[in-house]
């Protein structure tokens, strides 16, 4: 066993600067969900400590409303240690239907927000709206929305937590129990974590924190200040993610039920500030739309050989047309000129109000260096604007040719899915 005196590395390290990037995710969690719902069903059971139990002689506690929770009672105990110490409690048999449906619907508030929606659990969701906060008055604005539109249409309470990824969105929600709202900004992320127990955090249960421990690190400021090597040397791969969540940092991104089932296409699609008919409007948008079907491919790492353009017209027909490319890709030039081809063997029959763009048939991205001089160029072009808008926000370097229309503003169009056009609601 490797260990630490109790004081020693990881109170000596300063942590190194941290880019917690420009990403703002929401938590929300349901309060006392089961509980919740039970009193919202049946009014006598309101303001009264319950807790829901499954049907067999030897179940035990599912959930606690929070009146019971007043009491010591806690999920997993079983009725008779919680009838000890809270006499009053009634035992209410869990009804899961209800659950399941009450979740179903819930993530229709969500979507309102943006698309970018993972339903983590049966009462638990995360939401990325770094693209679409400034639509709705800002991230706080969001989570006061969702709460009261959560509690307009169920009757029940929640708790948002708002951070620069999914750890410290959790954190937030958990540090604002019950219904609460709660932002944990970057910059005041170290100052939370520093004496927040390890074990505080989502991801790291009873076991690891005990092993945490015997290297005498029991906080999250001593887990961020501890040497990586140390922590890989004791716990394997797991070593760096538990290094980046002691200084509140996570790599895995919101996951949309779409990027769950195995990716089949991306693509991007937007209602257009007006309906348009001249080349030039169309060369513009959908420079800009390749280069969001580029961008998110080449994040993901994935390529493309098939090419698809979806238009609808100013009276909601909606036109989509094929293209299948000679080798895959993920640059935006080669899916651009695709669909300019595509566009140009289509006869217009009136303006078009909706644009799409998407790729298909994918592969993983070999990571090859292309064979030829000019795509090589443009890979690094690429590379280097990527990492430029990842580090500075969307859009910061772009194409000259679609600078014209920055000023509009960003037109999220309802119809638009992070898997693509192929989920546009066709008429
Ligand atoms: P949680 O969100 O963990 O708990 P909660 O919603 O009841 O309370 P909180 O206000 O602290 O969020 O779990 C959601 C639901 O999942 C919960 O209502 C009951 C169910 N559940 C189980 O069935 N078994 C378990 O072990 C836990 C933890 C929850
Ligand atoms: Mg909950």
């Amino acid at each position: 066993m490797t260990t630490l005196p109790a004081h020693s590395a990881p109170q000596r390290r300063e942590n190194p600067h941290i880019n917690y990037g420009r990403r703002i995710i929401i938590c929300v969690d349901m309060d006392a969900f089961f509980a919740s719902v039970e009193q919202k069903a049946n009014p006598r059971l309101r303001g009264k400590p319950i807790a829901v139990v499954g049907s067999g002689n030897r179940t035990v506690i599912t959930t606690s409303s929070y009146e019971a929770r007043a009491w010591g009672v806690k999920t997993g105990m079983n009725p008779y240690e919680a009838r000890q110490i809270c006499p009053r409690i009634i035992f209410v048999p869990g009804n899961n239907a209800r659950y399941t449906h009450t979740c179903t619907e819930m993530s229709r508030i969500f979507r309102r927000y943006t698309p970018d929606v993972e339903i983590y659990s049966v009462d638990e969701a995360f939401l990325d709206i770094t693209d679409s906060h400034h639509l709705f008055g800002g991230p706080m604005a969001i989570g006061w929305k969702i709460k009261e539109e959560v509690r307009e249409a169920f009757g029940i309470n929640c708790t948002v937590g708002i951070g620069p990824n999914i750890l410290t969105a959790k954190l937030a929600s958990d540090m604002g129990k019950p219904d609460g709202l709660n932002w944990l900004r970057p910059e005041n992320l170290r100052g939370v974590l520093e004496d927040l127990d390890v074990d505080e955090l989502w991801g790291i249960g009873r076991k690891t924190a005990g092993k945490l421990r015997e290297l005498g690190i029991r906080t999250c400021g001593e887990l961020g200040r501890t040497p990586r090597s140390l922590l890989r040397s004791k716990f394997g791969i797991q070593g760096e993610t538990l290094a980046d969540m002691g200084l509140g940092v996570c790599r895995r991104s919101v996951r949309t039920e779409e990027e769950e089932d195995a990716v089949k296409s991306v693509g991007n699609s937007m209602t257009l500030p007006r309906d348009i008919w001249d080349r030039r409007d169309f060369e513009a948008h959908l420079l800009r739309l390749s280069e969001k079907v580029g961008r998110r491919a080449r994040r993901h790492s994935l390529m493309g050989k098939r090419v698809t353009l979806t238009l609808r017209y100013s009276d909601f027909e909606t036109f989509t047309k094929q293209a299948t490319l000679s080798g895959y890709t993920n640059d935006t030039h080669v899916i651009y000129q695709s669909v300019l081809r595509i566009l140009d063997s289509i006869r217009l029959k009136a303006r078009v109000r909706l644009l799409g763009v998407s790729i298909s048939s994918l592969i993983e991205d070999p990571g090859q260096v292309p064979l030829m001089e000019e795509e090589r160029k443009r890979r690094f072009v690429l590379e280097a604007m990527d990492s430029v808008n990842d580090r500075f926000g969307e859009g910061k370097l772009s194409w000259a040719s679609y600078s014209a229309y920055r000023t509009q503003g960003d037109v999220i169009s309802p119809a638009w899915r992070p898997s693509g056009v192929k989920n546009v609601q066709l008429r």
